[in-house]
């Protein structure tokens, strides 16, 4: 049996421009990543090559099948100083852009994907007033220059990604499922030594260095998403024809007898909050990487038997399907999955995921739900943050003494689902 995905479906991969491009030198992490006694396993380096190989990726993300390409354009190397605008990024990506264009894939773009430029951070970074106008006037600029080649953008990538980040810190080692992103719990104790040093490195108090992924006051989190509607205003100035949304971490919420309040409140917390600063959006870019359960004392650990990722994570691709339906059901506008993967080292798994979690999207679309379409993450193994290249995401492998890219048999079997638009049904 087959099901089939409505004609225009967008199938595609995602990628984060600090994740893949390498030598992002004026970034906030690439500080961090550097100083002694650093939370980073390892630094990012010229990670997958990306900023030199982005044609042959391209390519190869076309021929597979695919028609979409998901990526973020760096802050720090568009603005590497404040007021400052580097026309040769502006050019590279033009050119990312244009390569799309050739290839005939969709280019979904993010304008900030967790990495921002230092300088934004030694002026208060995501807690200070000022950043939803710094930002907005970046992504104007932006889209002054390059609009007319993307056809949707989105402004922050899981915007409310501190909330997660908040829960883990607390819970760590409780064995409940972790952030939907790489974070290094194991050096969680070094947190002194690693928070003194990044003082000197961004001349502030510990207090007052506030990244992007790290817990966030609830005024900071009203920073984000005021930053996002303001980007929404000058994007659509700059632009009117692009489609404007941004990012979520969603996870499935369940709840086991007792837990419902739990599950209740997680749902307020993670995403029913957000919604005000969402619903005049032109879409909404959906990310799920597992599900949390609540019990009578909240979340619940993964449990013992439960097959795990290299996260750490349970997998469960049904979350897909469940995530979607919850958010059709508070927001009323079409949907976009930006994210849905495995860290894996058994591609089997990949293609168990692809297939499970694009059941439960074609289960929506049929009960009419407008979801149009899926980014895999990621098209690249790439460096998965404070966890360093360890976790294996990619659709396809990357040799980083070579920098020799090789597709899994999951980019093949994706690229083929892809190019029928249709997939097959079989059991795992
Ligand atoms: C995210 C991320 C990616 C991660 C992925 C896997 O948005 O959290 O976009 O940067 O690599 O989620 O953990």
């Amino acid at each position: 049996m087959a099901l089939h995905f409505p004609v225009g479906f967008l199938w595609g991969a995602s990628t984060a421009a600090h994740q893949v491009e390498g030598n992002n030198t004026n970034s906030d992490f690439w500080l961090m990543e550097h100083l002694e006694g650093s939370t980073f396993k390892e630094p990012s380096g010229s990670a997958v090559d990306h900023y030199r190989l982005y044609r042959e990726d391209i390519a190869r993300l076309s021929e597979l099948g695919l028609n979409t390409y998901r990526f973020s354009i760096e802050w720090a190397r568009i603005e590497p100083e404040e007021g400052l605008i580097d026309e040769a990024a502006i050019d590279h990506y033009r050119d990312v852009l244009n390569a799309c264009k050739e290839c005939n894939v969709t280019p979904v773009v993010t304008l900030h994907h967790f990495s921002s430029p230092q300088w934004l951070i030694r002026a208060g970074g995501w807690e200070s007033e000022e950043t939803p106008a710094r930002f907005a006037r970046y992504c104007a600029h932006v889209m002054r220059e390059l609009g007319e080649l993307i056809p949707y953008v989105c402004t922050i990538n899981e915007a409310n990604i501190a909330i997660g980040i908040a829960k883990i810190m607390k819970r760590y080692q409780s064995g409940a499922p972790g952030a939907q992103v790489g974070m290094n719990m194991e050096k969680m104790d070094q947190m002194q030594t690693y928070y003194a040093e990044l003082s000197k490195a961004f001349g502030l108090p510990p207090s007052e260095i506030n990244t992007f992924l790290a817990p966030r006051t609830e005024n900071g989190i009203e920073i984000i998403f005021s930053a996002h509607v303001e980007a929404r205003a000058a994007i659509r100035r700059a632009s009117p024809h692009t489609q404007i949304g941004l990012t979520l971490s969603l996870y499935d919420i369940q709840s086991i007898p007792g837990g419902e309040d739990h599950a209740a409140h997680a749902l307020q917390e993670e995403f029913l909050q957000f919604i005000p600063y969402l619903k005049d959006d032109d879409f909404f870019g959906l990310q799920n990487y597992t599900r949390a359960v609540y019990g009578p004392d909240g979340i619940m650990p993964v449990s013992a038997d439960a097959e795990k990722t290299q996260m750490g994570n349970e997998f469960y691709p049904e979350g897909m399907e469940a995530v979607i339906r919850y958010v059709s059901k508070h927001l009323n506008i079409p949907i976009l999955i930006t994210e849905n993967g495995v860290g894996t080292d058994n591609d089997e798994r990949r293609i168990a995921c692809i297939d499970r979690a694009l059941k439960g999207v074609h289960a929506c679309i049929a009960d009419g739900i407008p979801v149009n379409g899926y980014m895999h993450w990621s098209l690249l193994d790439n460096f998965e943050w404070q966890l360093g290249f360890s976790k294996t995401f990619g659709l396809i492998a990357v040799d980083r003494s070579t920098m020799k890219r090789t597709s899994k048999p999951s980019a093949i079997h994706f690229g083929e689902i892809a190019n029928k638009n249709e997939l097959s049904l079989m059991a795992y």
